[in-house]
């Protein structure tokens, strides 16, 4: 976490609604005992949770094109679409819609122990752990791709707020040196965020780069006001905290990861994180030094790729550390807020640095940030 004084950082048609098959490439739940969280965690993270637009005085930073996206849900970008979102039939979006990367499976009600009495990060308001009731839902089996939100976009006109904006930040190891060479600002605490002109959902490493090549990798540099956007054009919503972190879980109780509590299960890899020194080397030694293909990893027990690592993922929810032991049921987060709550950690993600690739941790960037580590997913529930 840096200080504010430095540099800005940063129709519903399922095609297939698919049933929980845990059948499918499913992972053999991991029953080690103990899910202590490890100790060693400096907590500061990768300074991605610091991110944000606000321009702070006294430094050089760039200037955004166009005023602070509004605050009231009413006039959010994602306002406009729902109408059209909630159109029932016979409307040209709505067709457009039905094509989509949108299978998703059905996350069943039930109980769950949310958060964590050995928190990781403690900072991040993990704990303490409390009883949830949730309603079953659907939910994307996989991250909103490059190519589900290039449709969205193709059908609507949509435009992100870091195109608006004009830039967005990048993590500095995938910057060419020509990029690099034009940026003389840095977050002190932070060097790797770098404010990139041009970099958006379409080159997620600036003008010089292309998404062409990555058409079902997660899209990022979405705010999350773009995510509701795409959310509600296609007839879903983003989930609350509380359903994203029961999904991750995968039916399993107080484990860290949603396959259980050993991070590399016979010495494989189950999801895209960082493996080296962070922020100077990456092995890549699980295959991926950048984002990966969706659904190049495991599923978990409810059939959920990538819910941990690959792209972090916007939640509904309004960030609060602060949590009561009350038992919950279908808990939205705090009334009000000023960021908004994302998780599951990214391939940015280290033990060292940032140890937050687990179901309990959690991290937050305002709602009209956007990086090349953070996407999302949508849920529905339509259809029960
Ligand atoms: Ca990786
Ligand atoms: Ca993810």
């Amino acid at each position: 976490m840096f200080p504010r004084s430095t540099l800005v950082i940063l129709c519903v048609y399922y095609v297939g609604i698919v049933s929980c098959d845990t059948t499918q490439q499913s992972v053999e739940p991991d029953l080690t005992p103990s899910p202590t969280a490890e100790p060693e965690s400096s907590g500061s993270g990768c300074g991605c949770q610091s991110l944000k637009r606000d321009v702070p005085s006294g430094v050089a930073a760039r200037t955004a094109k166009e005023p602070h996206t509004p605050r009231d849900p009413r006039e959010l970008p994602a306002g406009k679409y729902s109408a059209a979102a909630n159109r029932d039939e016979g409307q040209s979006e709505c067709r457009e819609r039905a094509d989509i990367s949108a299978e998703m499976v059905l996350i069943p009600a039930g109980q769950f122990l949310m958060g964590t009495d050995n928190p990781g990060i403690p900072q991040d308001g993990e704990g303490p752990q409390r009883r949830v009731h949730l309603d079953a839902f659907y939910m994307d089996i996989h991250e909103v791709r490059n190519l589900d939100f290039q449709k969205f976009v193709n059908a609507t006109g949509y435009v992100t707020e870091a195109e608006k904006f004009g830039d967005s930040f990048v993590f500095e190891g995938l910057l060419s040196e020509k990029i690099k060479s034009e940026i003389s600002q840095a977050v002190a605490a932070a060097p790797w965020w770098l404010p990139v002109k041009g970099a958006n959902w379409k080159h997620p490493e600036g003008p010089d780069s292309h998404i062409a090549d990555r058409l079902e990798h997660p899209v990022l540099h979405v705010s999350w006001n773009d995510a509701m956007a795409y959310c509600l054009w296609a007839g879903k919503r983003l989930p609350t905290e509380a359903e994203w972190e029961y999904a991750c879980r995968g039916g399993l109780q107080d484990r860290l990861f949603p396959w259980g509590n050993k991070l590399n299960p016979k010495g494989q890899h189950y999801a895209n994180l960082w493996q080296g020194q962070f922020p100077k080397e990456n092995t890549g030694e699980d295959g991926y030094v950048k984002t990966s293909p969706v659904m190049s990893f495991p599923v978990n027990g409810y059939g959920l790729y990538d819910m941990v690592g690959n792209a972090w993922e916007w939640t509904a929810d309004w960030w609060n550390v602060h949590h009561a032991t009350d038992e919950l049921h279908n808990p939205t987060g705090p009334a009000t807020g000023r960021d908004r709550v994302k998780k599951g950690g990214s391939y940015m993600c280290h033990k060292s640095y940032c140890y937050r690739y687990r179901c309990a941790a959690r991290s937050q960037n305002t709602p009209d940030s956007s990086s090349s580590n953070l996407g999302f997913r949508c849920i529905s529930k339509k259809g029960l």
